[in-house]
């Protein structure tokens, strides 16, 4: 690997595990430098899965919420999360029984369920974060402790969604663009095999995240 990309590589494998891209164009010539791939098996996107309407429910619910930090490794993330039913520790990687789901999810978590052809119940956790503008997420694989289909939901504004699977020469990227009303759903090699981000987005966003457990309590 070109030394340069080296320490671009070595500094996105500490924000992985800790923060958000800061530096946008490092970000952008980094993920360039892989190799376009097709979409990655396991990846679904759907457009338009809510409506206008229920996205404005969604939101006015959404801002009543009361949001923690993400801390990992002393440093605090720009985006800020509010966990139900499962509570993930981002330092320790484990999950803990959180608050209920509130009832303004239940009806877009039945949908998910029917998308991801799940039982609802079967999506025990669910995590909304607000990204504020210039906030995103470092790359990493979905969380072991959680089951085999990730579904998110996207609020608000669009933002891009990057995969990179491999390394050095063997480097593999993938983009997609999630529009406000979207869902996505992330299985098989998307869930597990490549990595995910999402760069640092000009406008407020808000997502909705199911996930299943890995090993279910009831
Ligand atoms: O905001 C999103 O849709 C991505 C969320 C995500 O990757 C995560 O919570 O680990």
């Amino acid at each position: 690997m070109n030394p340069a990309w080296h320490d671009a590589y070595v500094f996105f494998k500490h924000e992985e595990q800790a923060t958000e891209p800061r530096f946008g164009r490092w970000s952008r010539a980094y993920f360039e430098s892989g190799v376009m791939a097709q979409e990655p098996a396991g990846l679904l996107y759907q457009p338009d899965f809510i409506s206008a309407a229920q996205e404005r429910l969604l939101v006015a619910e959404i801002e009543r919420l009361t949001f923690s930090e993400v801390r990992m490794h002393g440093i605090t993330a720009k985006r800020r999360v509010a966990h139900f039913g499962w509570i993930y520790g981002f330092e320790s990687w484990k999950i803990t029984p959180g608050a209920p789901i509130p009832e303004f999810i239940a009806s877009l978590r039945a949908q998910v369920a029917t998308l991801a052809d799940l039982a609802p119940e079967s999506f025990a956790a669910v995590l909304v974060a607000e990204y504020p503008p210039g906030a995103g997420i470092g790359w990493h694989h979905d969380a072991p402790s959680f089951g085999e289909s990730v579904v998110g939901v996207s609020l608000l504004s669009s933002c891009r969604l990057r995969f990179e699977r491999g390394k050095g020469e063997q480097r593999e990227t993938y983009e997609l663009a999630l529009e406000p009303r979207s869902v996505y759903v992330l299985s098989d090699t998307a869930r597990h095999t490549w990595r995910h981000s999402i760069p640092a987005a000009k406008q407020r966003r808000y997502s909705i995240t199911f996930r299943t457990l890995k090993h279910p309590t009831t």
